[in-house]
């Protein structure tokens, strides 16, 4: 199951594919009526673009424009999104892209590594007192595109281990500011007074420390400024650069800079996002004032679904089944836009399914970077095909699978076909979240054995399963094939294919 090969391929095949082009087309998985995109216009395309990624923490599927089932009423906030509708209009916007788990350091990992985080030995969310990180053997997205003569730069929530080894700098970063993890692992928080003080790195350096809700309002203008500094410093030269500017918002404990004031306390969860919305248009703009637009790949997402619990300060999954924690639709399913012009079809929509694991290896077929290592294969395959909306674009993979707690495995989707696992899963149960940074306490419900048709039912409410064997029977193949590979603790399936994580004594 894991990818080794067919990363690297030249870009003159991108060139060819792009010139190429007949009118795109997006096709739904399952083959429902496809979405017309209008054609990419065809230019030079640079065989190094930039990159920016900006990943954005808890935010829902639904809290983006563009982003919600049919009969679901976006949240208002959703229309006063001026710079991410901008990036709908530049660029694509795919309904159908997955987080590889729906928790913080699980789904960075997938994103930096091209691994199923369970791979490479990261779990949940690591904590203050964790010993673990990514291992210095991992290839990371900077690492690669450092080592194709790319300057490098990360901004705010790292969360893949924060003693020495782990820290961004020693895993492909030039610069880093930000936090080592989650903006509440805090002593003010979680009731938590073990908790100590949550550090502001500036390099490898703790600069200042985060100890009340003006200094975490102030974190998405100052991780925001860093990224701007640093393609302002960068783009002039010429070299291409990777900007990473992982804002540690809406997770909560939300707070919006006093230019962001909500008209009330309720309010609060809109006003934070309005300041990413301002946050993605001042990175647009010194994109645009340093003339480098045109040669940069603009990636705008989230790492899981919302924290429901949290009611009022939580986002909106836009209709899909549950949020963060949970492998239904809400917590894996993100909303994703990508600009890069004269590639992706400005204006165009794809329900094509596609997953962050899937980064890094578009990025090694962009510059020609060489295939992982025999010993350290990869899970993602390059996206570019989905990127440019092509006709005949397929899923990534022909199944994705979705783990969640310490390697459990729960979900897998294939083509229009959702496979639910049994097991426990979290739940309000109908009870409505918490109000103004207040938590309703989440409950464990078994879940059954149950197939779901995505493409007639995006809730996920209905099981099909009896009415199709042949279709259980192949998924439950490839969840054979993912317990042989990467394990799957729920019945006590080790894995052949998993590597150890970093660990400190
Ligand atoms: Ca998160």
């Amino acid at each position: 199951m894991a990818i080794a090969s067919s990363v690297a391929i030249a870009c003159s095949t991108l060139l060819a594919g792009c010139a190429g082009d007949a009118a795109s087309v997006t096709t739904a998985p399952g083959g429902s009526a496809p979405t017309r995109a209008p054609r990419a216009q065809p230019q030079a395309i640079p065989s190094r673009p930039n990159l920016v990624v900006v990943y954005c923490d808890d935010m829902g599927w639904g809290d983006a424009p563009g982003f919600a089932l049919e009969g679901h009423e976006p949240p208002s906030y959703t229309r006063d999104m001026p710079n991410i509708a901008r990036l709908a209009r530049e660029g694509a916007l795919f309904r159908h892209y997955y987080s590889a788990q729906p928790v913080c350091s699980a789904s960075r990992a997938a994103l930096l590594t091209g691994c199923y985080p369970n791979r490479i030995g990261i779990h949940g969310a690591l904590f203050p007192d964790s010993k673990i990180g990514i291992a210095r053997e991992e290839r990371t997205l900077a690492e690669l595109l450092r080592d194709a003569g790319y300057a490098t730069a990360m901004a705010g929530k790292w969360h893949l281990g924060h003693q020495g080894e782990f820290h961004p700098m020693r895993h492909g970063f030039d610069r880093f500011t930000g936090i080592p993890y989650s903006n509440d692992m805090w002593p003010a928080r979680f009731g938590r007074k073990d908790f100590p003080e949550l550090p502001l790195y500036e390099g490898e350096r703790v600069a200042r420390f985060v100890r009340t809700m003006e200094d975490q309002a102030a974190l998405t203008a100052h991780c925001t400024h860093a990224t701007t500094r640093f393609i302002r410093e960068v783009a002039p030269h010429g070299t291409p650069f990777f900007a990473y500017l992982a804002h540690p918002q809406p997770h909560a404990p939300i707070a919006a800079s006093a230019g962001f004031a909500p008209a009330s306390r309720r309010a609060l969860y809109g006003a934070v996002m309005r300041e990413i919305d301002w946050s993605v248009g001042e990175v647009l703009r010194a994109l645009d004032e340093t003339g480098v637009a045109a040669s940069t790949i603009v990636l705008f997402t989230s790492d899981n679904g919302p924290w429901l619990s949290f009611g009022s300060d939580a986002g909106s999954s836009g209709g899909l089944r549950e949020g963060k924690g949970t492998t239904f639709e809400g917590g894996v399913r993100e909303p994703c836009f990508v600009r890069w012009p004269g590639v992706v079809p400005a204006g165009a929509t794809s329900d094509v399914p596609w997953m962050s694991i899937d980064l890094l290896a578009t990025m090694a077929a962009i510059v020609g970077a060489p295939a992982p290592s025999a010993d350290r294969p990869i899970d993602g395959r390059d996206a570019r095909a989905v990127w440019r909306c092509d006709a005949n674009a397929q899923p990534t993979h022909e199944a994705f699978f979705f783990y969640y707690h310490t390697n459990h495995l729960e979900s897998v989707r294939m083509g229009r076909w959702k496979l639910s696992l049994p097991r426990k899963s979290r739940t309000l149960d109908g009870k409505p979240g918490g109000v103004d940074g207040g938590e309703t306490a989440y409950v464990e419900r078994p879940v059954p054995l149950e197939l779901f048709d995505l493409e007639r039912d995006p809730r996920e409410s209905t099981d099909v399963s009896a009415g199709h064997p042949k279709v259980m029977a192949e998924l439950m193949r490839h969840v054979e094939a993912a317990r042989a590979d990467l394990g799957d603790a729920l019945v006590k399936a080790e894995g052949a294919g998993r590597r150890a994580p970093g660990r400190i004594p």
